[in-house]
């Protein structure tokens, strides 16, 4: 069987989850979940995590009057509990600052030296403490601030270890002509190209006075900048190893602001240290919350666990998966999310699943129902769905099922099938097979996209002999 590996970015433990971070690991768990129903679960893998070593996170602990270490634990638990809470089913969780990633940051670093790409030098320049990177005069406001933080970068002055970038700018040239997908969407791998084709720079790679960090292993005075160590977390956590298969086909899943590190420096640290590559990088887009962006200071960032403590997990994945295209930017908003569950799942999905049960049994002998299966409809329906997920469009894959819930609803009203039961019972009886067929199929598709409704779904639907219950799926909210 093939292998599937699937990573999303690691998380800076400085703040907590909001739904920007939510958006990257639901679409990131909808996309295993298909993989593992296609493969088998021993065949995919799921990593998430913490990045910890960062100067920020040093930063919020002081601030929060709290010793680095502790303050770490408390919140990578934050982190991974609110995951579980929304119902992602990862298979393993890495943080920065365990022994296991150390030690494989080493073994890179080490290889990467071994092959004379890391040398010594003097850096000078402007440092963003938020973004973790330096910051060239043209990318800075009119007021010499990073345009993504509002602050003025530090000054730095220090004696830094450098890694050869500028040695694998045609190299990588050359990885994009031959494995076009490796980064998606297209657009995405036209800005990384061209910033390519640009002129790559040798980057500095390591700090002096880092108060948090890992050390080189053959200078023991320097600290390793911290998105050179981070990006490794994807082999310190990948099953078997970076030989293994599922290294080979691993894809990660990044927002848009980080494909440089990605797509540039991370596949020229594997070439130098002759490490495979992994297959492929999806970039999605970022989203604003009604049209502006979310900021603590403008005091709209959406905690993901208010929606799933009010709407439930299912909601949270599809509204927000469904608000724009995988790939695109978009726009999220509350209302619109509060409408979406309205209508497509507590009136829409919910509905037509209570609706169809309750009229099944009140209306046909239940120890006697069968469901006639119209395979052809059902493998049609199923194919197309799942070719959208191959894609990656999972927008399109939620609104394909919905389309299903509306021509299932609509057959139920155009043949007003509960008055036909009266008069027609053979007529209606088959109406009936043709609701369940679609009951059957939106059951299957759920299990990817409405995981925590699927079994109820099931539950509902029972065993070619005997029909469940009806269970209310999405409760009406005012
Ligand atoms: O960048 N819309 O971590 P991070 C969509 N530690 N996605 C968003 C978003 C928004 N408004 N806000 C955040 C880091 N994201 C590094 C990664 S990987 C080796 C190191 C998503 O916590 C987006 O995917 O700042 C972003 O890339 C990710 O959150 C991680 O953000």
């Amino acid at each position: 069987m093939p292998k599937a590996y699937f990573t999303t970015p690691i998380f800076y433990v400085n703040d907590i989850p909001h739904i920007g971070h939510a958006y990257n690991i639901l679409a990131t768990d909808t996309l295993v979940r298909y993989w593992r129903k296609k493969l088998g679960r021993e065949n995919v893998f799921f990593l998430t995590g913490t990045d910890e070593n960062s100067q920020k996170t040093v930063d919020a602990a002081k601030k929060a009057n709290e010793a680095v270490g502790p303050y770490l634990d408390k919140m990578a638990k934050n982190w991974q509990t609110t995951w579980e809470k929304c119902g992602i089913d990862f298979d393993d969780f890495i943080r920065t600052t365990e022994d296991r990633h150390h030690q494989k940051v080493h073994e890179v670093l080490q290889k990467i030296y071994n092959a004379g790409d890391i040398y010594l030098g003097e850096y000078v320049g402007k440092y963003c403490t938020g973004c973790e990177t330096f910051l060239k005069e043209d990318e800075l406001n009119e007021k010499g601030e990073c345009p993504d933080h509002l602050k003025k970068p530090d000054e730095l002055k220090e004696k830094n270890y450098f890694f050869r970038l500028s040695k694998y700018q045609d190299l990588l040239l050359d990885l994009y002509a031959k494995n076009p997908n490796f980064l998606q969407p297209e657009k995405r791998k036209n800005e990384v190209l061209s910033f390519i084709k640009s002129g790559l720079e040798d980057i500095s790679i390591s700090r002096e006075s880092a108060e948090i960090g890992i050390k080189f292993p053959f200078d023991k005075s320097h600290t390793i900048y911290v998105w050179v160590e981070a990006l490794i977390n994807y082999i310190s956590g990948c099953p078997e190893g970076e030989t293994s298969d599922f290294w080979k086909n691993c894809t990660h899943i990044v927002g848009k602001d980080i494909t440089k590190f990605h797509n540039v420096i991370w596949p020229a640290m594997l070439l130098s240290a002759k490490i495979s590559l992994p297959k492929e990088v999806f970039a999605h887009g970022y989203f604003t919350i009604d049209g502006t962006k979310m900021s603590k200071s403008l005091g709209n960032v959406v905690d993901p666990l208010d929606l799933s403590d009010k709407f439930g997990n299912d909601a949270l994945r599809t509204g927000l998966l469904s608000s724009f295209e995988f790939g695109n930017d978009g726009d999220f908003s509350v209302r619109n999310f509060e409408e979406f569950y309205r209508t497509k799942l507590a009136g829409g999905v919910g509905n037509l699943f209570n609706r169809v049960i309750i009229l099944v049994h009140k209306f046909l002998d239940r120890e006697k129902v069968t469901v006639t299966t119209n395979e052809v409809d059902i493998k049609k329906d199923l194919e197309k769905f799942n070719n959208l997920l191959e894609q990656k469009k999972l927008k399109a894959s939620i609104d394909h099922f919905f389309t299903v819930v509306d021509s299932a609803n609509q057959l139920l009203n155009d043949t007003e099938v509960w008055k036909l039961a009266k008069t027609d019972l053979e007529k209606a009886t088959d109406i009936f097979g043709q609701l369940l067929n679609k009951l059957v199929v939106l059951a299957q598709m759920a299990e990817v996209i409405l995981p925590e409704s699927a079994p109820k779904m099931k539950t509902m639907l029972g065993d070619k002999n005997r029909l469940g219950k009806a269970i209310i799926l999405f409760e009406r909210i005012e």
